[in-house]
C-alpha cells in the first residue's frame, strides 16, 4: 500500500477531538514538522484541567467548548478522532472549503510499508487482534498490535523501524474515514447490530465495515465468517482472495466440535482446542479466523498450535470471577451489544441470572427474546436502557430493576440457587454509570468478591 504521505514539514494540521487517538495524532504530526491546532468539545475549564500538561508540553494552538469553522478552516488537513461523527455538518463545510479530512487509517495508508493485518467485526475484534499478535510473536515477528484495541496507528508511524508487521483492530468508526487503507490480510468476524445510533441501520453499519476490503489488492487475503449470512452477502465481490471459516465443509477453516481443520494447498491441518481457553463456540470462531491469517503470514502449524494452547482470555469477556454458595459469577462487561450477549448465553445451558442494561446504542433487544426465555431464570436491569429491556423482554422472563451495581449483585445473590450462573452481560455501553466497560466489570467483580468476604466472615462466626 504505497501512497503519498499526507503530512510533511509545514503542513497545517487540525486535530478534531483530543482523546487517545487525538493525542497520538498530535505527537505524530509534530514529529513530521507540522503546525498543529487542536479542537475539542469539552468545556474550556475541563479541557484545561484534563489536558493542560499535554497542551503546555506540545505548545499546540487549541480551542475548546466546541468546534468552530473559523478555527479549523486554517488547517490544510484535519485528523478526525474515531469518536467524532463523520456526518457532522461542520466536516462537510470544511471539505467544501478545500480542507482535507482524514482518520488514522487514511493517514497510515500512505506510510505502511510492512505487511498489515486488520481485524473488524462486531464482537471478538480485540481477542483476535491479541491472538494474531501472539501467534506472530511466537514465530519471531516483531508485530505492532494497535488500532481500536487502544494504541493508535499513529504510534506505529512514529517509530516504524521497530516492527516487521502491523496487526490493527479496526472499528466501524475508523472505517467511516479510512481513505485508501488496504490491509494485506483483512478479517471480518461477524456483523450484528451495534452503534446503530451513529450508523443509522444494520445495513449501513455493514456497509461501513466492508470498507476494510474496498482497497485490498488482488492476491491479498479476505477472511470472512462463513456462518454469518450478512457477512457472506456483503462479501460476494471483494478484490482480495476470500477464505471463509465456519461449520460448512466448503469453508477453508472448518470448525467441528472442538477441532479446527484447515485446508492449505490441498492438505488438511488439524488444530484440536480441547482443554484450551478457546474451546467454546466464540473461542473456536476467533481461533479459526486467527489461524487463517497467521498461516497466510508464514506462521507454522506448530507455532500456532503452541500459542493457541497458551492463550489466556482477556478480562471482561465471560470472565469467571468466583463461586459463592454454589453459584458461579461471570463478568462479561465487554458485551455491549445483543450479539455478544447471545454468544455469552450460549456458553451456559440454563439457570442464568442475567445482569443487563446501561446506555442504549440503538440495538433491538427483542433479538434476545428466544435465548433469554430458554436460558435466563431472572433478568436484573439497570441504567438508562432498563425500560427498553423491560419492554422487549417482560413477557419472556421475570425482571427486577436495580439502581446500582451493588444492588444488582445483591439481588442476584438473593435469587440464585446452587448450580445457577450469575452473568453480567449488559448489551449496552457503560457510560451512563461508569467510565468504561472495564470500570463496570471491575465494580461487578468488587461486589461479587464482597459477597465472598461476607460469606467467609459468616463461616468464621460460626
Ligand atoms: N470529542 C470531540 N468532539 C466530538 C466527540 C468527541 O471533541 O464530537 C472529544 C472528546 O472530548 C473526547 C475525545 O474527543 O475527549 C475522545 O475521542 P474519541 O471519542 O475519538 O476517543 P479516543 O479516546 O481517541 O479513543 C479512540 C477510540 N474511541 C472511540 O472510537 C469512541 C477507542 O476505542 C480507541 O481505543 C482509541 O481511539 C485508540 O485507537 C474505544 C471504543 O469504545 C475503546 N471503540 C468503539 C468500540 O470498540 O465499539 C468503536
Amino acid at each position: 500500500m504505497k501512497e503519498a504521505k499526507m503530512i510533511s514539514s509545514g503542513t497545517k494540521v487540525g486535530i478534531l477531538g483530543l482523546g487517545v487517538s487525538g493525542r497520538a495524532a498530535v505527537k505524530y504530526a509534530l514529529q513530521r514538522g507540522a503546525r498543529v491546532r487542536v479542537s475539542d468539545n469539552r468545556s474550556e475549564q475541563r479541557f484545561v484541567a484534563e489536558e493542560g500538561a499535554f497542551l503546555a508540553a506540545t505548545g499546540v494552538i487549541w480551542e475548546a467548548g466546541g468546534h468552530t469553522y473559523d478555527f479549523l478552516r486554517q488547517a490544510d488537513l484535519v485528523l478526525v478522532s474515531p469518536g467524532v461523527d463523520f456526518a457532522l455538518p461542520l466536516i462537510k463545510s470544511l471539505q467544501d472549503a478545500g480542507v482535507q479530512m482524514a482518520g488514522e487509517l487514511a493517514v497510515a495508508a500512505g506510510e505502511l510499508h510492512v505487511p498489515v493485518v486488520a481485524i473488524t467485526g462486531t464482537n471478538g475484534k480485540t481477542t483476535v487482534t491479541t491472538l494474531i499478535g501472539e501467534l506472530l510473536a511466537a514465530s519471531g515477528k516483531r508485530a505492532f498490535v494497535g488500532g481500536n484495541i487502544g494504541t493508535p496507528l499513529y504510534e506505529f508511524l512514529c517509530e516504524p523501524e521497530k516492527y516487521d508487521m502491523v496487526v490493527a483492530e479496526v472499528s466501524s468508526f475508523q472505517l467511516e474515514n479510512a481513505g485508501n487503507f488496504a490491509p494485506d490480510v483483512a478479517v471480518l468476524l461477524n456483523i450484528t447490530p451495534d452503534h446503530l445510533d451513529r450508523h443509522g441501520s444494520l445495513l449501513e453499519y455493514g456497509r461501513v465495515k466492508m470498507q476494510l476490503f474496498a482497497h485490498q489488492k488482488p492476491g491479498s487475503l479476505a477472511v470472512i465468517n462463513g456462518d454469518d449470512a450478512l457477512c457472506l452477502a456483503l462479501s460476494s465481490d471483494l478484490p482480495g482472495d476470500v477464505h471463509t471459516f465456519g461449520a460448512r465443509d466448503t469453508d477453508t477453516a472448518v470448525i467441528r466440535d472442538q477441532l479446527i481443520c484447515l485446508t492449505v494447498s490441498g492438505k488438511t491441518e488439524e488444530y484440536p482446542l480441547v482443554g484450551t481457553a478457546l474451546a467454546n463456540s466464540v473461542g473456536l470462531r476467533n481461533s479459526a479466523a486467527a489461524i487463517l491469517a497467521a498461516r497466510w503470514l508464514g506462521c507454522t502449524p506448530e507455532q500456532i498450535f503452541q500459542s493457541l494452547r497458551e492463550f489466556r482470555l482477556l478480562p471482561h469477556r465471560i470472565e469467571f470471577v468466583a463461586e459463592v454458595n454454589g453459584v458461579r459469577y461471570y463478568n462479561d462487561s465487554k458485551a455491549t451489544n445483543t450479539g455478544a450477549v447471545l454468544g455469552a448465553l450460549q456458553q451456559f445451558p440454563g439457570n442464568v441470572i442475567l445482569l443487563a442494561g446501561g446506555r442504549d446504542k440503538g440495538d433491538d433487544y427483542c433479538l434476545l427474546r428466544e435465548t433469554v426465555s430458554e436460558r435466563v431464570r431472572q433478568l436484573i436491569v439497570m441504567g438508562e436502557a432498563a425500560a427498553l429491556l423491560e419492554k422487549a423482554l417482560a413477557d419472556v422472563v421475570e425482571i427486577l430493576p436495580a439502581q446500582s451495581m451493588q444492588e444488582a449483585v445483591v439481588l442476584a445473590a438473593e435469587t440464585a440457587r446452587p448450580g445457577d450462573v450469575v452473568l453480567l452481560s449488559p448489551a449496552c455501553a457503560s457510560f451512563d454509570m461508569f467510565t468504561s466497560y472495564g470500570h463496570r466489570g471491575n465494580e461487578f467483580k468488587k461486589e461479587v468478591l464482597g459477597l465472598q468476604a461476607v460469606r467467609k466472615n459468616d463461616l468464621v462466626e460460626l
